[in-house]
């Protein structure tokens, strides 16, 4: 079932010169292509509605912050049920509750900063890409 994600390289990913190390673990998985790539500081109006489903939440206006502090890299990745690998390569939102062998788990230690951004869904994903590669067609 090969399906497309959107990935972000959060700006703490970038600004600890971790690019490399994430986009290789992902280019090395079997099968697996990146089709889209872009390093860029995005606006807080693209976040504001990327993250529309948290907003009140109260880490809501410090995450905006944290992701609006310097430029993140915005990838589609396409490939064998490439929703629910990525979200495994990612591992879940907490750092320290992620596996060693996750990104997260790897490189992270607070929850905010945690790395890497990956669409959970067929609908988020289709959701996501438009948010951030608008020129892409279907
Ligand atoms: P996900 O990125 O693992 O899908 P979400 O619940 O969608 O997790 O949260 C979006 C992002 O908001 C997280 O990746 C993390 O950066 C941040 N976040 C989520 N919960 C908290 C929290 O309790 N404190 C601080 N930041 C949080």
């Amino acid at each position: 079932m090969s399906q497309r994600t959107l990935v972000l390289l959060k700006p703490d990913a970038v600004s600890r010169g971790l690019i490399g190390e994430i986009v290789g673990r992902v280019e090395r998985k079997a099968g697996w292509r990146i089709t889209a790539l872009e390093l860029r500081t995005l606006e807080r109006a693209t976040l504001e509605t990327h993250y529309a489903e948290h907003v009140g939440r109260p880490f809501y206006e410090p995450l905006i912050e944290f992701m609006a502090s310097g430029p993140s890299v915005a990838m589609v990745v396409e490939g064998e049920r490439v929703i629910e690998g990525l979200r495994t390569l990612a591992g879940p939102t907490d750092p320290i509750a992620a596996a060693p062998g996750s990104v997260r788990g790897d490189f992270g230690t607070v929850v905010r900063e945690n790395l890497i951004h990956a669409s959970d869904s067929e609908e988020s994903a289709e959701r996501e890409m438009k948010i951030f590669f608008p020129h892409l067609s279907n």
